[in-house]
This record gives structure tokens, sequence and C-alpha cells, in this order.
């Protein structure tokens, strides 16, 4: 899978983009960046790194419970010139100017610094009398405030896996980061949920990984797995779908993202018909509402996961946790479903077992999703998983720590001290149902698409489920995993009304575009509807209408443009 192969690096953006004229039409961007790079640095970029943002198809906030996905990466993207400084005498190891094309994001300089690592501060922190003992081991840093949302921020934490991945700080100075010059600019809109966030990063990550001569060392997945732990620098506990489709991607295809038990990209050929962006102009302001908002609900997907374990009495059964320090997610929770499930010696155990794994595996997973599904019910009418089975409550706090099993201090440990939520109520209920039943409409949706390309699939058919399954995911985002807004909720519909087979948000929500599936003889009848009908359009015109509306066509992944 594409995961293995090298990060492209191209010396001619003809390479870059074979189609027909798009490289002479993409040409005269890097061009003018180049050449602005040289007005205020003073000497060329070496490089330019290259990523785009994506749109999710289907599959809202489950990549962080490790379920499929399906993104496709978009055209627009982020471009980073970068150089190493010249020497000028005063050499700071690593330090990094950082400017952007747009004058609102003011420019930047900062200088990594090595200090005692989160591991070790952690140990001291935990065993005070030990300390002395503690192997006192350092580590990069550079200074992100989580505080605000700031652009620089994403571009230094490109720099931390860079940084750490690649100079040990024991080495000697001759092999410490070179001194950089960054110049950015981007048409992915910020705060859209079409992972301007992410771009950055990759970018970012990749210019660092340029300048200092180490993109021979990287396969695409070890950028993806950079990238991902670079991101949560900032303060947001995603999961891998962004960074993963703006590296892997290929024109053309969606991507089948798994996640467990490793990273898989599958393509996916998409039938003929087009996905619109539709921007709610909402900006979905990620960062500073994490505490309420995306951190909540991963801490209540994997509380969740705790829960449902204990009451399905499977606990012992979860594979030892994928990700180091992490309590299992629901995913790994349904791994221990289904191994219980292909043991049971029943009627259904042996349905399960005559499906092999490999291409049938899906169909496994499907069908205990389904199961697994019900059994969720069950606890939710015995008021394990709510507070009743109709109270809209959830859970509180003293609530969840009993029903984990779990003592007070362990349940803290383990759930609340890496980061930072505010809940007065847990929505158990709600956010496993979203979890497991968005994961199966993945699956249903990636196999329609499979099933389009056959020859005796009925193509109006195909997109009519489609846009069922659009329709459905919106739903459960916006009413059960309430990740919508008033403002997606009613372009969704307007979009709806203009005749999509299906509308949904995409990305985190609370804000950001909405993605429709729409047939090709009607795309312009389709935006010529909405950009009248949806009122927060009124009064923009030309450019600026037609950044908040336009149809996408799946897009290439990250490179780097080497200038010679
Ligand atoms: P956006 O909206 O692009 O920032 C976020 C997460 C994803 C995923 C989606 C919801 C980041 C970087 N990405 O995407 O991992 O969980 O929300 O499906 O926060
Ligand atoms: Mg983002």
């Amino acid at each position: 899978m594409a995961a293995e192969l090298p990060v492209p690096v191209y010396t001619s953006l003809d390479q870059a983009f074979p189609e027909f004229g798009v490289a002479v039409h993409e040409g005269g961007r890097y061009n003018e960046l180049a050449q602005e790079f040289e007005r205020r640095y003073g000497h060329l970029p070496t490089y330019i790194a290259r990523a785009p943002g994506r749109v999710n198809l289907i599959g809202e906030h489950i990549d962080y419970c490790l379920f499929g996905v399906f993104p496709t990466a978009i055209e627009q993207d982020i471009l980073i010139a970068c150089a190493p400084r010249p020497s000028s005498g005063d050499y700071e190891p690593g330090s990094v100017n950082a400017q952007n094309l747009y004058p609102k994001y003011t420019p930047q300089s900062f200088t990594p610094m090595l200090r005692t690592s989160q591991a070790t501060r952690d140990i001291q922190k935990k065993e005070e009398a030990e300390a002395d003992k503690a192997v006192h081991a350092e580590e990069w840093h550079v200074d992100i405030d989580k505080t605000q949302l700031r652009w620089e921020s994403y571009v230094k934490a490109g720099y931390y896996g860079v940084l750490n991945n690649f100079f040990p700080p024991s080495a000697s100075n001759s092999s410490r980061p070179v001194p950089a010059d960054l110049l950015v600019t981007g048409r992915v809109p910020a705060g859209s949920g079409l992972s301007s966030s992410a771009a950055m990063v990759v970018a970012s990550t990749l210019s660092f990984l340029a300048v200092n001569c180490k993109l021979d060392d990287v396969s695409k997945g070890k950028l993806v797995e950079m990238a991902v732990e670079n991101e949560k620098r900032v303060g947001v506990n995603s999961g891998g779908m962004d960074q993963a489709a703006s590296i892997l991607s290929i024109p053309n295809s969606a991507l089948y993202l798994s996640f467990y038990p490793k990273l898989d990209a599958e393509l996916i050929p998409l039938p003929r018909a087009v996905f619109v962006c539709a921007n709610s102009l909402v900006v979905s302001d990620k960062v500073v509402g994490a505490k309420i908002h995306y951190n909540l609900r991963v801490v209540e997907t994997l509380v969740a996961a705790r829960i449902l374990s204990v009451k399905l009495g499977i606990n012992d059964l979860i594979p030892p946790p994928l990700r180091p320090n992490k309590p299992p997610t629901l995913r790994e929770v349904l791994s221990a479903y289904m191994a219980r499930e292909s043991s049971a010696g029943s009627e259904s155990a042996d349905k399960f077992n005559e499906l092999k794994d490999g291409a049938a595996s899906t169909e496994k997973l499907k069908l205990s999703l389904e199961s697994i599904l019900q059994d969720v019910e069950v606890l939710r009418r015995e008021n394990i998983l709510s507070q009743s089975a109709t109270d809209e409550t959830g859970l509180t706090m003293e609530e969840i720590v009993s029903a984990s099993g779990m003592s007070e201090a362990e349940f803290h440990e383990v759930y609340l001290s890496w980061v930072d939520v505010e809940a007065t109520y847990f929505q158990l209920y709600k956010r496993t149902k979203h979890i497991y039943s968005e994961a199966l409409r993945v699956l249903q949706f990636r196999e329609l698409c499979l099933s389009s390309s056959s020859s005796n699939a009925n193509a109006e058919d195909v997109l009519k489920s489609l846009g069922d399954l659009m329709n459905a995911s919106h739903e459960s985002c916006s009413q059960v995993y309430q990740c919508s807004c008033d403002e997606l909720d009613l372009l969704t519909s307007i979009c709806r009304d203009a005749g999509a087979y299906g509308s949904r948000l995409t990305g985190a929500g609370w804000g950001g575009c909405s993605v429709s599936l729409v047939s090709e003889d009607r795309v312009d009848s389709f935006i010529s509807y909405v950009k009248e009908k949806y009122p927060p359009y009124k009064g923009l015109e030309g450019e600026k209408l037609n950044d908040v509306i336009f149809a996408t066509r799946p897009g290439s992944g990250a490179f780097v443009y080497k200038l010679e």
C-alpha cells in the first residue's frame, strides 16, 4: 500500500501535475511565491512543500476511535517555500523565520530549546523521592500557545517531530538543525472543516525535513505518523484522517483509510457524480473550543469503551492497546466482542466463523457492528450508558467513575490527566451509538462505491443509496453526536432541496463546510440554488462567492518541489 512509498520530490511541476495544462496554471503561484521569498529574505528558496486539504465524504469523528473513514484530498492546498538561512555569523541552531503571504498573519521568529523530557518530568512528579534516580532525558521543545488559535502554532507543530526524530539531543553541535527561512501561502479556508490545519502541519513537517536533508529518511507512512503526532502539539487530540488523506491521496480516487490494527489506505473509485463543498461561514474554532467540543468527545468515547467492555463482560478479551499510554478505544472493544462472538458456539458464531479474514473481514466487521449496536440499546434500556432510556441528561462524573469499576484516582489518571475537558454530564449512549453506526455507514458506502464500477449496477440507484447514507450520517452528527450547528443543519437541508442525493457536514463540525453528492448534469443549477437560498451568502459576489461553494475533484497528495 501507498504508505511504504517514499515522499515524492519533484524537480519539475510537469512531474507533479501530469494532467494537461495544470502545471502551467499552477506554475504561476509557485514562481510568485519564490520571488516574494527572495524579496523578503534576500535569497531564493531551495524547496516548496505542498500539502492539500481534504474533504471527508463519510465517517465523522470515528478516526480517533480507530474506525475507517472515507476522505479525498481536494485541490486547495498550502504551499511553504523554504531554505536554510545562509550563515550570518550569529548562528543559532534551528532558529526559524516564518512569514505568511497574508498580512493578517504576522511574521514570527522562534528557536527550539532542549529541555527535560515530558516523560522525565512525569516520573519526577510521581516519585519525587526517586527523582534523582530518574533518567534525565532531554527533548526539543518549541513554545506553542494552546490558549489561542495562532497561525504559527501549526508551523511550530510540524517542527516538533522533525527535531525529536532526527536530532538526538546528545549529538554533537555539528549535527544540529539548520536555521531556516519559511514563507507560507494557502488556499484552504481556515476553520472550514477542510483541514487547513493538517495541510499546514504536513507542509511544515515536509519543509523542515527538506531544509535539513532528511526527506530520504521518511516513507509516506512515517510522514503520516509524524504529522499526526505533530498536530496534537496544538492541543487537539485528533485521529489520523486528515494527515493521512493529505499525504496518501491519489487523483480521481477516494481513500478508504483504516487505522486498526495499523494504518492502511485502499484506493476506491468514485461513481460518476460530483462532490460539492459549501461553507456555512461559521468558523469552527477547534483549539479554543476543544474542552467542551472535540476533546470532550474523545474522552466520552474512551470512557464509553471502558464501561461497555465492563458491562458486556469482555474487558479481559481486549487486545493490548495499539497506542501506548492510551486506554482502549471503541474499536478495540469491538475486537474483544468479535473474539467472544467467534468462540460462542452459537448459530451466529458459526455464521461469523464462516467468514474468513482478508476480503471478508469487512463483512465480519459489519456483522459485529450490527450486533453490538443491539447490545448498546439493551444497556441503554438498563440505564447503564445514560441516566434513563428517555433522559437526555447523560451521566455525571460520579456515575461514570462508579460504572467504570475503577477507583477515582485511577480513573482520573487514565481518562483525564492528559487532556483538559469541561462537562457536567457525559453522553455515553449517544456517543457510542454514533460511533458504531457511523462506522457501519462507512463500510456500506465503500461497498456501494466498489459495486458502482461493476457493469450490472444501476448508477442512479447507487447514487441514491450513497446520498441516503450521507443524510443519515448528518442526522447522526447533528442529533446524536451533537457536533453540528443551526447554520450547518440549514445549509445541508438547502443542499438537499437543491437536488443533492445527500448532504452532510464534513470535518469536525460545529461550523465549517458541508459536502453534497450531486449529479454531474445538475451541478450548475445546484450551486446557483444554494447561492441564492443560504442567507449568509447574500451580498457575496464573484471570487468571494466562488470560494464558499465549489465542486471538488479528488486531487493528489503532498509532495516537495525542489528548485534547481
Ligand atoms: P478537521 O475538521 O479537519 O480539523 C477533525 C480531526 C479529524 C477528525 C475530524 C472529524 C484534527 C486535526 N482533525 O478534522 O482527525 O476526527 O475532525 O471526523 O483535529
Ligand atoms: Mg483541522
